[in-house]
Order: structure tokens, then C-alpha cells, then sequence
């Protein structure tokens, strides 16, 4: 007998990964997930689950026959209607995908992110300035949410007001990529108007000429893209690049404050901050899991997954899998966390990255040149989101450098 032709047997789990005991600790289920197998279906969704890196990172790698078109989460778009229009990057797949992100790929790049650069470090220093005259805050709402919301929606182009309609959106666009549950029952209510008011600021009389909006209208005018196309891809850029930063940033502060020597590290040796995201995002995981859908049978790890059929990726299991990271549960700066999976990998990985890593690069380097010490100073409360790892606050206390 020849193996190539044998199904294994798939491990199943009945836990419900979207539940708030998952949510607010996610990690023993994960390595649950991946002692199981390569492959584990879950009841719960009655779908199939991957958390082991080699085959997150594999899955991630073949869009060829993993679609994102059917949507990345769990509703599947050839039987159910979207809530909303389907994203052009996200929710996409070549040939119709690459336009679009071909466009953003050039206006969200590092050349283009340089003219930025002075003005978001000159911001952050600002903002540190503020938030340090009382030693004690909260990371979450002075910091983490702040520093996005005071440069990145500017940076896009749209009007002051209504500006607090940007996280309470993403919040519920993450949530709606999980089960129908409760998280996605609470933001209903608010969604025809935050929606709205997302989709009224991606007509270009709206949008600040200097923009990243305005740029992709220009990309439109081009004939790069249809301007059909342009509305939907601005509204790409306030879904995705608002939360995700935010917790991004909360996992890098709350990383420093419960890692003392690594801030000591970090400020001997500033040039890290890029290593020091990258690393908390490895850690954290903000975007936790994402779906594909196998366009016809696939075989992964032995099992064979029916075309059709949703495949759950744990990014955030995969970015902690001890077959691949050495103490993977450790923030260490003197580790590679190239590899990990926290911005996705291939056709579809964070076209904002860059704008990401420059914001926290800003944010790190106005703390570290002003901070001596940042240490945890009451309860850290977790944010529950069916796909975002989250905070809603991090009482942090600071100690201020240089007033010895
Ligand atoms: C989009 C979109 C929305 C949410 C997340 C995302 C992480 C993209 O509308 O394109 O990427």
C-alpha cells in the first residue's frame, strides 16, 4: 500500500475558538490546536483548522487553491450575501485583485512614506511631551489609539469630523469576519451609519488633495484602476489601517512594560524599533485569524479538504508554534521574527506594513529617547474582537529619563 492515496484521520475539536474563555487567552487552545495535528476540524463552525506555522504559512502562500474571493471569513460568499460590498484587496483574487494592489503597493510604499517620516516623528514627540507630565495613564487610550487617530487619518485625507466612527467600524468589520455571535450582535445596531459614513468619505471632494485618498483617485484618473474601483479602495485603507495599528502598538507597549530588560536594550539601542514591532506583532498576533476557501479538494498535512469547504488560519498559534520559534512565548530583541505570519505572507501579506512600522518607529523612538522605565500599574483588561487580539486599557506608571 502507498501512502500518497491514505486520508488520516482529522482530529476534531469542539472548542469554540470565537468564545470569550478563547478570546481573553487563546494560548493553551492553541497549542491544543497544533499538538492535534497538521490539520483539525473544528466543530464548532463545522470548519477545518490550521495552526502549526508550516501549514498557516503554506496556506497563506497558495492562493492558487486557497480563494480569498469567497471571503476570509467564516460566511462563504458563493451561498451568502456579504454585508457589505466585498473588499477589492482582502476579499479578492487575481486577476481582479492585483489592480488594486498594485496601486496601493506603490502609494503605501517606503519611498513614498519618506515625506511623512519627520512630520509623524515631530508628532510623536509631541504627544509623548503631553501624555508624560502624569507618570501615570493609560497606554491604551493616550498612546495606542492616539498617535493612528492623530496622524493616519490625515495621512488618507478625510475631513476632521466624525473621525470617532473609525475604530467602532473596524471593530465590528473584524467581528464580522467570526460567527454570528454576540460580538457581531452588539455592533449591528450602529453599522448602517458608521458604514455610511466610511463609504461618504471615499468620494474624492471629500478627500485632501495631498492625501493617500487623492492619490488613489489619481491612480483612477490614470486608468490604473476603474474609478468604480477607487471608492472601494480608499474604504481599504480606513478598514484595515486604523484597529490593526492600534493593537499593534497596545502589543509593543504592554510587551515593554512586562519585559524591563528589553526597554533597557531598546533604549541603549534605538535602532531596534523595527525589530521591537515586529517581534510584539509575532507575539500578539492583532490580526489573530483570517479564512480561505479551497476552491477544489486540497490536501494539507495528509488530510484531504473538500473544495468548497472553509480552512481556519490561526496566525497567532502559527507566530507562537514551538516547531518553528525557540521560547516563542518570550518578546526577545535578539531574535529574527522575519517569518512570522502576524502580516499574513504572499499575494494577499499587509499592503500598510510600512505605514505601520512607521508609526510605531515614531512612537518608540519619542518614548525611548524620554522614558526610563514603563512598568504595569493596574489591571490590563482585554478588548474581546472574533478577530483581533486586543487591550482596552493598560495602566501603565513611567519613570522620566534624565532627571537624575
Ligand atoms: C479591506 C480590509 C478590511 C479589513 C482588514 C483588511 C487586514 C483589509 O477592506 O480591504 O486587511
Amino acid at each position: 500500500m502507498t501512502t500518497s492515496a491514505t486520508h488520516t484521520v482529522v482530529p476534531v475539536s469542539h472548542v469554540d475558538p470565537f468564545g470569550h474563555e478563547v478570546l481573553e487567552d487563546p494560548h493553551q487552545f492553541h497549542a491544543e490546536l497544533r499538538d492535534a495535528g497538521p490539520v483539525v476540524h473544528l466543530t464548532a463552525q463545522d470548519v477545518y483548522a490550521l495552526g502549526r506555522h508550516e501549514q498557516v504559512h503554506a496556506a497563506l502562500s497558495d492562493w492558487q487553491s486557497l480563494e480569498s474571493g469567497a471571503g476570509v471569513g467564516l460566511s462563504n460568499f458563493r451561498h451568502a450575501k456579504p454585508w457589505r460590498p466585498p473588499s477589492l484587496l482582502l476579499e479578492a483574487d487575481p486577476p481582479r485583485h492585483d489592480a488594486p494592489r498594485a496601486v496601493l503597493t506603490r502609494i503605501l510604499g517606503p519611498r513614498a512614506l519618506r515625506r511623512l517620516r519627520d512630520a509623524w516623528f515631530a508628532d510623536a514627540a509631541a504627544l509623548v511631551e503631553r501624555v508624560l507630565r502624569t507618570p501615570e495613564f493609560d497606554a491604551v487610550t493616550a498612546l495606542a489609539e492616539e498617535f493612528p487617530l492623530r496622524v493616519f487619518p490625515d495621512a488618507v485625507g478625510i475631513p476632521k469630523e466624525g473621525r470617532e466612527n473609525l475604530l467602532p467600524y473596524g471593530d465590528h468589520l473584524f467581528n464580522a469576519f467570526g460567527p454570528p455571535n454576540d460580538l457581531v450582535e452588539k455592533g449591528t445596531s450602529r453599522i448602517a451609519e458608521l458604514s455610511e459614513w466610511v463609504d461618504a468619505q471615499c468620494r474624492p471632494a471629500v478627500l485632501d488633495e495631498d492625501g493617500f485618498g487623492a492619490r488613489i483617485w489619481e491612480a483612477a484618473g490614470r486608468g490604473d484602476i476603474t474609478p468604480e474601483q477607487a471608492p472601494l479602495v480608499v474604504r481599504s485603507l480606513l478598514s484595515a489601517g486604523v484597529d490593526t495599528t492600534v493593537h499593534g502598538l497596545a502589543a509593543v507597549l504592554h510587551a515593554f512594560a512586562t519585559h524591563p530588560g528589553q526597554w533597557r536594550r531598546f533604549r541603549r539601542n534605538p535602532g531596534l524599533a523595527r525589530v521591537a514591532f515586529d517581534e510584539a506583532v509575532r507575539l500578539e498576533s492583532p490580526v489573530q485569524t483570517f479564512f480561505r476557501t479551497a476552491v477544489t479538494d486540497v490536501r494539507i498535512g495528509g488530510a484531504v479538504i473538500p473544495g468548497g469547504r472553509k480552512i481556519l488560519m490561526f496566525l497567532g498559534a502559527a507566530n507562537r508554534d514551538p516547531r518553528r520559534w525557540e521560547r516563542p512565548g518570550e518578546f526577545d530583541l535578539s531574535r529574527d521574527p522575519s517569518g512570522h505570519v502576524g502580516f499574513g505572507m504572499g499575494i494577499h501579506q499587509c499592503v500598510g506594513q510600512h505605514v505601520a512600522r512607521l508609526e510605531s518607529e515614531a512612537l518608540l523612538t519619542a518614548l525611548a529617547e524620554r522614558v526610563e522605565r514603563i512598568e504595569i500599574a493596574g489591571p490590563v483588561v482585554r478588548h474581546h474582537n472574533n478577530t483581533l487580539r486586543a487591550l482596552s486599557s493598560l495602566p501603565v506608571r513611567v519613570v522620566r529619563a534624565g532627571r537624575a
